[in-house]
């Protein structure tokens, strides 16, 4: 799982979020954020959407931002396609509905007439010396014959990556680590995969994506979407820390991603979720006794991820009924309270008593610690 890109679409397919609208001055600060941040990719929305869209989508490709290229969304038509090579992006995503659902429901066209739209289309793109991907809406629930024809198809006319979108968040990581591993025995062009998180599989499918040969996942900044969303940049960033912590550390400037969440989230009126990966406010918050203790020895012994590395910090709960010695014990040498395991000992009976009624904060911990430490020198313990 080396050698991936994202195509970051908080501008995209974050706009079809509930919450979301974007003026141009918003647009620009998270398209700079995202630059700083380092991702590959920002996607747009369809200059075709409103007169606003294409002159925002003309106004950030002309930043001149330093990293990361701009594409915009498009659906599979030639009217959308002029539109979106006037704006001066350097790529274009096209989409078109590949299931019975969307073919029945939405446009009502078969699939030699999508082939012939999607030739067209991507022809056209690619004599303007753009980037071109084109991708199947609701992959999951399409014909996997459909998918591979058309797939292979395109893929000999040559464009730059192929799609795949799991546009109503129902496929697994098997099915997708299946899907794509076919598509990577067909097609000799790139591999760029888009999940819905209907079912809380959107970071897994991504990471199985890749697992198969995947080489572009989408993302949103927490995830925001049409409905519940889609892999969060942040949640990607956690997973592939994990699998390959320095490949993913030399692309990105990873201490900026609570600023760009922060940005987002005000953006749209959110806060960010206690349980956001890297960021939540108790992402790095260790509490039970045997876990701080562990902790306080060695970090790695509960924790995955570095929270240095994102320029977060890892916070011990001390002023609760599950409090251990050794965390209390911690925090008496933090406050340059000179006291013996005894007496450490005693100040965390009386710590526990007090818990088991309410919970104690910090403070309370350090008065308690305090008042234990006067006593000592006072002689009165
Ligand atoms: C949508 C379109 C899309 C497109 C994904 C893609 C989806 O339904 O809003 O271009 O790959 O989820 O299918 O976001
Ligand atoms: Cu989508």
């Amino acid at each position: 799982t080396s050698n991936w890109s994202i195509i970051e679409s908080t501008l995209r397919e974050g706009e079809q979020f509930a919450n979301a609208f974007f003026t141009l001055e918003t647009k620009i600060k998270i398209a700079k954020a995202l630059d700083e941040f380092g991702v590959e990719y920002i996607e747009l929305t369809s200059p075709a959407a409103s007169p606003e869209s294409f002159n925002d989508c003309k106004t950030i490709c002309s930043l001149g931002l330093k990293k990361s290229k701009i594409l915009t969304h498009i659906r599979c038509h030639m009217d959308d396609a002029r539109l979106a090579v006037e704006t001066g992006v350097d790529g274009v995503d096209v989409v078109i509905g590949t299931s019975s659902f969307l073919r029945e429901h939405s446009h009502g066209k078969d699939m030699t007439w999508i082939t012939k739209q999607a030739i067209e289309v991507i022809e056209f793109v690619k004599s303007k010396g753009i980037e071109i991907r084109f991708s199947s809406e609701d992959s999951f629930r399409s014909e996997l014959v459909d998918l591979l024809s058309i797939y292979r198809t395109v893929d000999k006319v040559g464009l730059n990556r192929v799609g795949v979108a799991d546009t109503v968040g129902c496929a697994d990581p098997r099915q997708v680590y299946d899907l794509v591993r076919t598509l990577r025995g067909v097609v000799s062009c790139d591999i760029e995969c888009h999940f819905h998180n209907d079912t809380g599989c959107a970071i897994a499918n991504a990471y199985a994506a890749l697992e198969a040969g995947a080489t572009h996942i989408d993302t949103s900044v927490l995830g925001i979407g049409e409905r519940n969303g889609i892999t969060p940049l942040g949640g990607l960033i956690a997973r592939m820390m994990v699998a390959d912590p320095e490949y993913v550390k030399s692309k990105y400037n990873l201490p900026m991603l609570r600023e760009i969440e922060n940005l987002v989230a005000d953006a749209v009126e959110i806060s960010v979720p206690f349980n956001n990966y890297i960021t939540g406010f108790c992402a790095f918050t260790h509490k039970a006794g045997i876990h701080a203790k562990a902790i306080l020895a060695n970090p790695a012994t509960y924790e995955i991820l570095n929270p240095t590395d994102f320029g977060m910090s890892r916070y011990v709960s001390i002023g609760h009924r599950l409090t251990g010695w050794n965390a209390v014990k911690s925090r008496a040498e933090q406050l340059n309270l000179d006291m013996t395991d005894e007496q450490v000992k005693d100040a965390t009976a009386k710590i526990k008593e007090l818990a088991d009624v309410k919970t104690q904060s910090m403070e309370d911990v350090d008065a308690i610690l305090r008042i234990y430490h006067t006593a000592i020198t006072s002689g009165e313990l």
